[in-house]
């Protein structure tokens, strides 16, 4: 599958040399994966961090709970207070340090963002039988989303709109996010196309000819018998929040408790 890699530093991880040698070829423009980002000790801190924030930092849902960092937007706006070390590191730099292509310069994934990297996380927590419903991301970000899976896999669905705008809930693609990978979707995947997660308790039919990112996979035999038993699957999805509020941040008018 991926041809020429990078040792990540400190970490015995091999990283693609560039984004294009692991583009989702089968999908719109553009989806890029990357089955092993983090490693299971990376893993297993993060997921400690966030059992161990303080409960008023989760925002209980219906059936999903999730944390917001630094905090919530106000009117698409975002305070100026930096992501907590935990989120950044090694997260951000990993995710700078891997160009877009091999032929260009050194672009990576955020070059073209307002900051040069994210600024905003969001921690999103899916028990088994849960997931969210189809959507958009919208205008308050820029458009490209780093996704981080810890703990389980799950499919991610891409869905289409129909010609008088309602959603075909036929999913379009499905996109099999293992524990520890990195998805990023951009560019059209993210402004034309809505994504959800089904809420159910197994996901069924994966194959070579159904999974979107079947060639990119850590482990497809996991998945010989065409089943996913889901388990509690946490996301961290990073983006750059176009509009920062110096203001705000002095002040502490976003600030969570
Ligand atoms: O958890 C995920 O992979 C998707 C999260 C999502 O759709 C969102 O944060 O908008």
């Amino acid at each position: 599958m991926v041809g020429d890699l990078m040792d990540s530093t400190s970490t015995n991880l091999t990283l693609p040399e560039s984004l294009e040698q692991v583009r989702i070829t089968t999908l719109p423009p553009a989806a890029y994966y990357i089955s092993d980002f983090i490693a299971q000790d990376e893993e297993d801190a993060i997921l400690e961090k966030i059992a161990s924030a303080p409960k008023p930092r989760w925002k209980q849902l219906t059936h999903r709970r999730l944390q917001t960092w630094p905090s919530d937007l106000v009117n698409n706006k975002l305070m100026d207070v930096p992501l907590p070390a935990w989120l950044n590191d090694p997260i951000v730099p990993r995710l700078k340090s891997i160009p877009l292509s091999k032929t260009l310069d050194s672009s990576d994934i955020f070059s073209f963002s307002p900051h040069q990297k994210p600024n905003h996380v969001l921690i999103n927590e899916y028990p088994p039988g849960i997931g969210i419903m189809p959507h958009k991301d919208g205008a308050a970000y820029h458009p490209v989303v780093c996704t981080v899976s810890l703990g389980a896999s799950l499919c991610l669905n891409i869905y289409k709109s129909k010609d008088d705008g309602s959603l075909d809930p036929k999913p379009a693609w499905r996109i099999l996010q293992e524990p520890r990978s990195l998805l990023i979707t951009t560019s059209d995947l993210y402004t034309e196309f809505l994504h959800g997660i089904e809420d159910i308790t197994e996901d069924v039919e994966l194959s070579r000819g159904t999974i979107a990112n079947w060639e990119l996979l850590r482990s497809p035999d996991d998945f010989a018998d065409g089943c996913n038993i889901r388990k509690t699957r946490t996301s961290l999805t990073y983006r750059d929040v176009m509009k920062v509020s110096k203001i705000g941040g002095k002040l502490g008018l976003f600030q969570k408790k």
